[in-house]
């Protein structure tokens, strides 16, 4: 294990300073750290499904759930218990091993669909899955609640700068999504917080949400990096399409500034041919989306990405490795 030190006392101009390298030389020094902490072969795969789809109270201008634009998706009451069983199953048989159920909800509110994903992680877990959710915010209660059941990871991205944040989101605030990523760390689960780029953020408010991230005091197990995938309706339909070069330079400064951290290759892999995945890969993201269907939009299938694993001699990460990631996040 190589003598760097994780540190959490980054400045923006630091990460300024990785971030602008050429860039030859950035994903040459990213690739040499994925090498000091990870296994380049593995890629974690996880699947996402969406328990609870659209009719979202939130103003989030990228998502194609909320209530306030006209976005053509069909809302859904929470899903069957049992559907949500059978399709973790499907997903482990494919290859999986992280399964992650999201929600369209501003926050967690104690009821009857709370036990109902309390059941969902319950049986996920049992399937021997790392289990993940996103349901929006979350007090430390509901937190441990979850915990219990035997959820592993929370994602709640902070998607942005603090700076940029407003232009995004005006229904609830930076520091609330902080505020939950404290709950969650409080309750012993692992964290997965990243963000998207694509938003019509600088480059500076890139570094400042990486700046957030690397500086929390335990970085996030997981860190995905989403390209805006435009949802029509929504205020960014129009966005300008990420280049490749944007989402590398992300991941790179990324897996410098936290190199313990899986880096996922999140959102916008469907736009992306394998060559562009693979610069990725090289670059030090070493976790993705998999299964036709991200939350509401469409993804890469796994016949696609088993082809694309096979061409990059990768292969999918155990789960629950002996040297358990989760306690190497923690061991900061
Ligand atoms: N409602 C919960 C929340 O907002 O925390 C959980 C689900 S929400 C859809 C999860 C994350 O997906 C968002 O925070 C955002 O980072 C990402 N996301 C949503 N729509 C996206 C889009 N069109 N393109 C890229 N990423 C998107
Ligand atoms: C994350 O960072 N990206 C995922 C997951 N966490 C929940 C969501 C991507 C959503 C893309 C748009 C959609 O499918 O609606
Ligand atoms: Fe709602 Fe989450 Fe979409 Fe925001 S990102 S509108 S909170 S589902």
């Amino acid at each position: 294990m190589s003598e760097n030190i994780i540190r959490h006392d980054w400045t923006k101009e630091e990460i300024a300073e990785i971030y602008h390298k050429p860039i030859m030389e950035l994903i040459f020094e990213s690739a040499v750290m994925h090498r000091e902490y990870h296994d380049p072969s593995e890629v974690q795969v996880c699947t996402l499904l969406s328990v609870k789809t659209g009719g979202c109270s939130e103003d989030c201008k990228y998502c194609a759930q909320s209530v306030r634009y006209d976005t053509d998706l069909k809302v859904e009451r929470l899903m069957e218990v049992e559907k949500v069983l059978e399709t973790a199953k499907q997903a482990k048989e494919a290859g999986s091993t992280r399964f992650c159920m999201g929600s369209a909800w501003k926050n967690v509110r104690d009821n009857r669909d709370f036990d109902h994903v309390l059941e969902m992680v319950k049986g996920v877990s049992a399937m021997g899955m790392e289990v993940c959710c996103t349901l929006g915010m979350l007090t430390e209660e509901q937190a441990r609640k979850l915990k219990e059941a035997g959820l592993y990871a929370y994602n709640h991205n902070i998607d942005t700068s603090r700076e940029y944040y407003d232009k995004v989101i005006t229904t609830r605030s930076f520091d609330e999504r902080l505020e939950t990523i404290e709950n969650v760390q409080k309750a012993n689960i692992s964290v997965c917080s990243g963000g998207i780029i694509g938003l019509g953020e600088s480059e500076q408010d890139r570094i400042s949400m990486l700046h957030t991230l690397s500086n929390l005091e335990t970085h996030p197990e997981s860190v995905p990096v989403n390209a805006l995938v435009p949802i029509k309706g929504t205020p960014m339909e129009s966005n300008e399409r990420v280049s490749v070069w944007d989402m590398v330079r992300m991941i790179a400064t990324a897996r410098l500034i936290m190199p313990k951290s899986m880096i996922r290759l999140s959102a916008g892999r469907l736009e992306m041919p394998t060559a562009e995945q693979a610069i990725c890969f090289m670059a030090g993201a070493n976790s993705i989306f998999a299964g036709d269907k991200l939350l509401t939009t469409p993804n890469p299938g796994f016949a696609d990405d088993t082809q694309m694993f096979e061409l990059l001699n990768l292969k999918p990460r155990k789960a629950y490795k002996e040297t358990n990631h989760f306690d190497m996040a923690f061991a900061d």
